[in-house]
């Protein structure tokens, strides 16, 4: 049978998702910045690992050209999540989505422009509430966008805060909380059952533990 293929991102998920696989014996045979290849081999023979880039997890967990991924719940919401189980929050790289404006901006009647690379989310949001958007979709450097009179809002991940800040802006409403989830193929959750199962089982511990240790952590 084909290896498992478990489908990450570089950066943030990456780092803290090698601990939870690791739990599943999973790991790396080489480390990935230090090479220039897309496809892993790790200590299990059955399982490898692909790194592409974030946004690109969710299509390839849909038409299964990865088994299993971890992505973002914002990275999930904006791509939908057609075709894809999300059995397992991971509970890391934890952040909020927030819409954020210029320090002390005025109410915005009528029309909001705002800009974002989450247009479903910023759109679905603004539909909800029967508020009238403009939406501008950009690919990066969203809180420069109010700065230059190009947006009145932004919506964008805000973890410390700092990045809003260093800007001038500052949060206004909160979208939703947002942590890394592991999702499933669909077709891959019944065909390969028992392997999957079992790594689930065993990354559902591992989180289960990191989560006590945080509480003890704060008591
Ligand atoms: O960077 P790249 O374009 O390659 O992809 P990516 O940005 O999707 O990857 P990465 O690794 O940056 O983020 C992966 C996932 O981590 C996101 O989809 C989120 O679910 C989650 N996450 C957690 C974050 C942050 N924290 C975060 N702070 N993603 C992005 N940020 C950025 C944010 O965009 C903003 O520019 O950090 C800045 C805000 O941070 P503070 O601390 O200044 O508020
Ligand atoms: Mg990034």
């Amino acid at each position: 049978m084909k290896p498992l293929t478990i489908a990450l991102s570089k950066g943030r998920i990456f780092k803290e998702t090698l601990p939870l696989l690791k739990a599943a014996g999973i790991e790396l045979l080489e480390d990935p910045e230090k090479s220039r290849k897309l496809v892993f081999e790790t200590t299990r023979a059955d399982v490898n690992i692909i790194i592409i880039r974030a946004t690109d997890v969710p299509p390839y967990v849909q038409y299964g050209a990865a088994d299993i991924g971890v992505a973002g719940k914002d990275v999930l919401m904006e791509h939908g999540a057609e075709g894809i189980y999300e059995p397992l929050d991971l509970r890391i790289a934890q952040c909020k989505l927030m819409v954020a404006a210029l320090k002390d901006a005025p109410e915005v009647d009528g029309r909001v422009r705002v800009a974002t690379k989450f247009v479903n989310i910023t759109r679905r949001y603004y539909a909800s509430q029967g508020r009238q958007a403009d939406v501008i979709k950009l690919y990066g450097a969203m809180e420069l966008a109010p700065l230059v009179g190009l947006a009145d809002r932004i919506v964008d991940i805000v973890d410390t805060g700092n990045t809003l800040r260093a800007n001038g802006l500052e949060p206004t409403e909160l979208i939703c909380e947002i942590s890394s989830r592991l999702i499933v193929n669909r077709a891959s959750m019944k065909t390969r059952q028992k392997e999957i199962g079992e790594i689930l089982r065993a990354i559902e511990a591992a989180v289960d533990a990191n989560q006590e240790q945080a509480l003890l952590a704060t008591e």
